[in-house]
């Protein structure tokens, strides 16, 4: 089918208000026409050209051929033409020129060509039924009372990125997520994100037949509660029929799950995916998985997912945490990607900043994601997955920087080989500023961000090292009676008069053999290790000679010393940037790296002077001294639930 519609637009400008409060994330663009009133998803994509585009006639064309959701854009003689195979595609290709529009680039001769990587590009919202956000540093939830015209600029953000899926609330999901009452409220979002491309899933819980059917069992080879989910999916279906499917936590962190009944992972994702498949549904089954009993936390997810490779029904997709314990600074990947062959998979990211300083540190995670990228292949999986970090704050995340984050994890999903730089680049040009005094420093100090942020959390692969509940600042020695111990800091760092790191060699817990077998001599053996995750797999003596030449005790210290001048440093750069950003922003972000810095010495100082009460070695001459003192440091604690973002950090 061919169809084809004339725009002709004229008039443009960037906003350029002196007092931004951050609400237009990057789609600042002025509306210069008023649109005619158009439906449905090619009805989106002409109204977003009629309202912003400055250019010369535009036709937006379905041609067969191309992937779905992929697109081409082609200008000959004054004339552009989007094409796509399916109206999501034209949407998406409205959005590319927009964007070249926006960041003032050449829009003629155009001759493009694009194709996601993935089919689902999905963020996962952890929000409760009663507004607060799990690891949520930006407010309450968008979705409790949505709000029109927020919900318009959070389906165009998302759209204009390429993410076409939503899962709307936590995985530690609450029964009450399938009553009618709220699936009516999932259906109202629903509805005013269809024309956006953008479908609903929902997070379950696997224990909802006994907790909201009043059923004696939830075992998912019982014919009544697989009648209690056909019932339950023909009404949401009823409501609402492009419904996604579901994502599900099951037999982790205290959440119910087959295993409960005697039953495997695979017997419980199979009964969903065959109630959800008439419909097209899929289910999103989560890997993260871990018991307080093992040895080793990082070996868990393989341990009980290999047994099942090959079990899964089609439409189920296991979804993987990018790093085998906990989306931390700095993991190596989970080895469940390349164990597991023939079984469909997903990575999940976290874009809100649990373990990275919240809303209050500027850490750009692309690089971390394209570090990710370079050990799994991008082909070997199906979709991908983001924690998202999105509140009803005005600016939506809390930190003017961490909606970076939200648009790099839409660019990477559409195509993970787009570099950090260019996601940068791109996203300063459009949220901020075009002008290279601005773009050039503040893409740099981005790009180095999560280094400098592993640097003075977490070096050399260290990790886990966090205060207990909130896991804002450092507490390495968090270690309460009663804990269980896999969420206490001494069970990832391990020190000791000898030295530093947690033993995951054939010498130790074996997680090194998880990984085929290159990578498995590198990581095993300490003197190929790679040394940004040399405590990951080793306890490494304190004297040990690093590649520096200096002693491994020496280099941690000086690697959290780097941390601290990094950011200092991004902090000088910041405020040079005066001149060219509105005065409320850069105030805004400002405040924020002041915290930062602060923060950042305050991990160097706990951190070093802990350790060192188990190396007793001197802190090199050569780097500055700890500013604190640790018992002070120990006594301090940040009262903040898991749902808020400190108003600072360390303030004695
Ligand atoms: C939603 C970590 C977080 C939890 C989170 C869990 C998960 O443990 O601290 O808040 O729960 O991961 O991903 O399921």
């Amino acid at each position: 089918m061919m169809a084809a519609f004339l725009l002709l637009i004229a008039g443009w400008s960037v906003a350029a208000t002196n007092d931004e409060d951050g609400s237009r994330l990057w789609l600042r663009l002025d509306a210069v026409n008023t649109p005619s009133s158009v439906t449905g998803v090619k009805g989106t994509a002409m109204t977003e050209l009629q309202t912003y585009w400055q250019g010369g006639p535009v036709v937006l064309k379905r041609q067969k051929g191309l992937p779905m959701d992929g697109y081409t854009i082609t200008s000959t003689g004054g004339k552009t033409v989007i094409a796509a195979a399916n109206d999501a595609g034209l949407l998406y290709g409205v959005y590319h020129l927009l964007r070249l529009q926006q960041m003032g680039q050449p829009c003629t001769n155009l001759s493009i060509r694009e194709v996601p990587a993935y089919d689902l590009r999905i963020l996962n919202h952890w929000d409760n039924p009663n507004g607060t956000v799990e690891r949520g540093f930006a407010g309450r939830s968008i979705f409790l009372n949505p709000d029109p015209a927020r919900m318009k600029i959070y389906a165009r953000a998302n759209a204009s990125v390429g993410i076409n899926g939503t899962v709307l609330n936590n995985v530690n999901a609450k029964p009450e997520a399938l009553s009618t009452d709220h699936l009516q409220k999932a259906k109202a979002i629903a509805d005013q994100l269809r024309p956006y491309g953008i479908r609903v899933y929902l997070s379950i819980n696997f224990a909802s037949p006994i907790r909201l059917g009043g059923l004696k069992t939830a075992d998912p080879l019982d014919a009544e509660v697989i009648r209690w989910w056909k019932d339950k999916v023909n009404e949401i279906y009823k409501l609402i029929p492009d419904f996604g499917g579901f994502l599900v936590k099951a037999n982790s962190e205290g959440e119910p799950g087959p295993q409960d009944f005697g039953r495997t992972h695979a017997d419980g994702a199979n009964m969903l995916a065959g109630v959800l498949r008439p419909h097209k549904g899929i289910v999103m089954w989560r890997a993260f998985v871990y018991k307080p009993q093992s040895s080793d936390r990082a070996n868990q997810a393989c341990e009980e997912f290999m047994p099942l490779d090959g079990q899964f029904a089609d439409n189920v997709i296991i979804q993987i945490k990018n790093g085998p314990v906990d989306f931390q600074p700095r993991e190596p990947y989970s080895p469940l990607f390349t164990a597991m062959q023939k079984t469909p998979m997903m990575v999940e990211f976290q874009i809100t900043q649990e373990y990275l300083g919240a809303a209050n540190h500027l850490v750009f995670l692309a690089p971390m994601w394209r570090e990710f990228f370079s050990f799994v292949k991008p082909a070997s999986l199906k979709a991908m997955a983001g924690v998202a970090n999105i509140g009803d704050d005005t600016n939506w995340c809390g930190h003017h920087f961490a909606q970076a984050n939200w648009y790099a994890f839409g660019r990477l999903a559409w195509n993970p080989a787009i570099t950090s730089e260019q996601i940068a680049d791109e996203w300063l040009r459009q949220t901020f500023t075009g002008d290279e005094r601005l773009v050039n420093p503040m893409k740099q100090v981005m790009v180095d961000s999560r280094e400098a942020a592993v640097n003075y959390m977490m070096p050399l692969g260290l990790h886990h090292i966090f205060a207990g509940g909130h896991h804002y600042g450092p507490e390495p020695w968090y270690n309460p009676p009663g804990v269980r111990a896999d969420w206490t800091p001494p069970y990832y760092h391990r020190a000791d008069s000898i030295g530093l790191g947690f033993d995951r060699t054939t010498k130790g817990t074996a997680n090194a053999r998880q990984y085929p077998d290159e990578l498995f001599r590198l990581y095993n053996n300490i003197s190929t290790c790679p040394e940004n995750v040399l405590t990951w797999f080793h306890h490494v003596p304190w004297d040990y000679r690093m590649k520096s030449g200096r002693t491994f005790w020496d280099e941690l210290c000086h690697k959290y010393d780097d941390g601290v001048r990094q950011t200092r440093h991004f902090l000088a750069v910041w405020d040079a940037m005066k001149p060219y950003v509105d005065n409320r922003r850069f105030d805004e972000v400002q405040r924020k790296l002041r915290i930062q810095t602060r923060d950042a010495e305050w991990w160097r100082d706990a951190c070093l002077l802990y350790f060192q009460t188990f190396s007793h070695r001197p802190i090199p001459q050569d780097m500055e001294h700890p500013v604190h003192n640790l018992d002070e440091m120990m006594k301090f604690r940040i009262n903040i639930t898991m749902y808020e973002n400190p108003v600072c950090g360390y303030n004695k």
